[in-house]
């Protein structure tokens, strides 16, 4: 698939290069492009914000260089146009779903703004756009970012992840207790590997019974306890 994204901050998703999605890039799974909204601002000082109209604190991206970048990356692609996805604190809650639908859309491009964010009119010209396949207004969680680039990084690992060919043991996106395709109805309980004891702790009897049966039992209590203590809101 191919994951675009347009910051002011490119360094920010050098990230991205690393671990799980870096090797996703170096295996071609994800063809993925960074991009300097700055290159679109063409006064002296590369501006790309300026003073909220109705007035109020800080400043809002402006719509100019926004169009000029969007319009140049959806022109470097093919006729199966991207979903434009914009991080922001008001926007729906991203969660597995969302991940699992991104992730078989083909193309992703990912606007993360600055400031007090961007003029609402981008995402109101993209939505209207027929070589566009659509705008989504995502907030990773009730938390104040200062930028959409974290929230980006975020996305675009839960998306990355999903993909066939993207994680070394083929099932494991698939069996966790938010696969895609289901509700997450839990969290899971504990995990332990070797030595059986440390610094006085020892690995519960059960999982090293060999009683398979027993060891399925046990996880099972263990998952619903902790999804009752620290997830109410599942159960
Ligand atoms: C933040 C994109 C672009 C800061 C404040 C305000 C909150 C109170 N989960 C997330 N948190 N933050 C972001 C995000 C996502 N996804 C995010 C961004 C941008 C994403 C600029 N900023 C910084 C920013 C305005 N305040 C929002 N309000 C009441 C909940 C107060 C006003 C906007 C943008």
């Amino acid at each position: 698939m191919r994951i675009d994204v347009v910051t002011i901050f490119p360094a920010y998703l050098e990230p991205l290069s690393l671990s799980l999605v870096g090797k996703a890039v170096e295996a071609g799974v994800i063809d993925l492009r960074i991009h300097d909204l700055r290159d679109a601002a063409h006064d002296r000082h590369r501006t790309v914000d300026d003073t909220p109209y109705g007035g109020g604190p800080g400043m809002v991206m402006g719509p100019e260089p926004w169009g000029e970048k969007l319009d140049e990356v959806r022109a470097s692609g093919g006729s199966a146009g991207p979903v434009l996805v914009i991080p922001t604190p008001s926007g729906v809650r991203f969660d597995q779903s969302m991940a699992d639908d991104w992730s078989s859309a083909g193309w992703l491009v990912l606007a993360c703004g600055r400031y007090e964010g961007i003029d609402a009119r981008v995402g109101e010209h993209y939505a209207g756009r027929s070589d566009w396949a659509g705008v989504q207004e995502v907030s990773i969680g009730d938390y104040v970012l200062a930028g959409g680039e974290a929230a980006a990084l975020v996305m675009v690992e839960a998306v990355a992840r999903l993909l066939p060919g993207v994680l070394g043991n083929e099932s494991s996106a698939r069996e966790d207790s938010f696969a895609p395709g289901e509700m997450a109805r839990r969290v899971e309980g504990p995990v332990y590997t070797k030595p059986p004891a440390w610094r006085g702790l020892a690995v519960p009897e059960v999982l090293m019974s060999g009683h398979h049966g027993r060891i399925a039992d046990w996880r099972r209590e263990q998952s619903e306890e902790r999804t009752r203590r620290v997830r109410p809101d599942l159960t």
